[in-house]
């Protein structure tokens, strides 16, 4: 059942969004050939906005389109994927806002109706609030919390929420503003493949993702060319179906979503909701686009600051724990063990130097398990540091009798002759995860992997592992190795 799940998943990373040959009714786009330079494409509900049939536009020469702002040309760079825009424009009765984009094959315009946006001193003193002032420490939170209220300040949205990305792209909503009376997503994790890999790719191309409506069906293009249109670079790029019955599973009709990056990685994204159909006109979303570029710079500053406040502490922990061992009598080192383990928050401790065992008092386990453990761990001679949430799942330890030790974390020394190490201790711990909605798919009658269909919280207990360890925990058992070393080479 598994390996028949994994093909599906795996079928939902095919999907060729950028060719689906088709976009959004909020906006009409036309293409313009980079070797002929003429229209060789228009979407069929372009007269909505320029009242030119595409017929009409299909053919002509970019020369003879006077009423096209220039702009959208003599700014566009010259790579695939530069944009360029005209906000603002008026246009016979109407004002338009108009956008360029360059792909490998030309030029794409795309025109919507100008609906409203902030002025630019607004947006300046927005774009201060996500800044704190020198008295004020924030915390990673503040930072989130911050970020969502100054959107939640210009964008007309019902929900806005800050989603971040785990290690293996499950991800968690860690900031939220809502109105009244809809559920709440803050706390709530969703599984990996609610945005597959192919999806998240398009953060990387395109500064926002804007879906006005889950439901209304798209427009087609007429177009000259046998093969379909590249839309990667289009804000109007149609929805892909599993994703618009997603969004209305949710109960979701409009969605624009900003994604954060973080030293070249997606960290999260901005996710805005409507459950109506609403028009978030295209200035406006630059601008919500912009601020969160700079929320990415402000907030990538602060994790470099936190980061250099912690190898700091690290280095003085660190310090503190080993000068107990230099003072090598048996006090000294049940006093190293008791440090060891109130910096790990560990259950229990042992070390062995100079052939001997010195274990933490209460440490749930006597001499011969952790002789037996050790013999387990010795044989695995991939690292020098190891380390496991539950031990039970280490060969030669399964039948191990565990009722209070599950995670284990082992630095070796190997300094000169005595082969030195030390072993941390965790309990089980049971751990708590909130998702939205069962994290299991669902399969329809096409054989197709389809959403599920609540997001009502659902919540899953594992009391069977320790709790993990962390990139702080592994820094600091690094740094806490060197250090020994040091200590007992001298
Ligand atoms: C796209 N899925 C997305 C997007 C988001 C999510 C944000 C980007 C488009 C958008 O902003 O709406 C998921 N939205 C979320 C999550 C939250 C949220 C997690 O607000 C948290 C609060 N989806 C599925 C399955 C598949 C799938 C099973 O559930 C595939 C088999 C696919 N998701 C999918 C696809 C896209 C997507 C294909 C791209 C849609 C598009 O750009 O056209």
């Amino acid at each position: 059942h598994d390996a028949e799940m994994d093909t599906l998943v795996e079928n939902c990373e095919k999907e060729a969004l950028h060719l689906s040959g088709k976009v959004q009714q909020f906006g009409g786009a036309f293409f313009i050939d980079g070797e002929s330079l003429q229209v060789t494409a228009a979407s069929t509900n372009l007269a909505s906005f320029i009242h030119l049939s595409p017929a009409k536009l299909v053919g002509c020469p970019v020369k003879s389109l006077d009423w096209l702002p220039l702009s959208l040309l003599y700014n566009l760079g010259s790579k695939a994927g530069d944009r360029a825009y005209a906000f603002n424009e008026p246009f016979n009765d109407d004002v338009l806002n108009f956008r360029s984009h360059r792909s490998e094959e030309g030029i794409l315009i795309e025109i919507e109706s100008s609906i409203t946006n902030v002025s630019q001193r607004q947006y300046l003193q927005l774009r201060s609030s996500i800044l704190p002032t020198i008295e004020q420490h924030w915390e990673d939170k503040d930072f989130w919390d911050q970020l969502i209220s100054t959107l939640d300040e210009f964008l007309p949205c019902e929900r806005i929420l800050l989603y971040r990305f785990n290690e293996l792209w499950s991800g968690e909503v860690v900031a939220e503003k809502v109105i009244e009376g809809a559920p709440k997503y803050i706390g709530l994790k969703f599984p990996a493949s609610d945005i597959p890999a192919i999806a998240r790719q398009m953060y990387y191309e395109n500064p926002s993702r804007y879906i006005a409506s889950s439901a209304t069906p798209p427009a087609d293009f007429l177009n000259q060319a046998e093969q379909a249109l590249n839309l990667t670079y289009s804000d109007l790029r149609s929805v892909s179906p599993i994703h618009g019955e997603y969004m209305q599973n949710m109960g979701v009709a409009t969605s624009f979503s900003i994604p954060i990056i973080q030293t070249g990685k997606l960290w999260g994204i901005v996710s805005c909701h409507n459950s109506t159909e609403s028009h978030i006109d295209a200035q406006l979303r630059h601008q919500a686009e912009m601020l969160v570029k700079y929320f990415s710079m402000v907030y990538s500053t602060h994790k470099s600051k936190k980061r250099l406040q912690l190898l700091t502490s690290l280095d003085e922990k660190v310090g503190a724990i080993t000068h107990k061992l230099r003072l090598k009598d048996a006090q000294a080192t049940q006093d190293f063990l008791e440090e060891v383990k109130r910096d790990f928050t560990a259950c229990g401790a042992a070390v062995f130097i100079n052939g001997k065992w010195f274990i933490s008092n209460d440490s749930g386990y006597d001499i011969s398990q952790l002789k037996r453990i050790d013999k387990a761990f010795q044989s695995d001679t991939s690292d020098v540091i190891l380390h496991t949430e539950d031990i039970r799942q280490c060969s030669g330890l399964e039948a191990l009798d565990s009722e209070n030790v599950r995670g284990v974390m082992l630095i070796r020394m190997n300094y000169e002759l005595a082969k030195a190490r030390l072993y941390i201790f965790r309990q089980p711990e049971a751990q708590i995860t909130h998702w939205a909605g069962k994290p299991e798919k669902d399969i329809n009658e096409q054989g197709m992997l389809s959403p599920r269909a609540s997001f009502e919280r659902w919540s899953e207990v594992d009391g069977e592992q320790s709790l993990p360890w962390t990139k702080r925990d592994i820094l600091f058992s690094k740094k806490l190795r060197a250090s020994l070393i040091r200590t007992l080479t001298r």
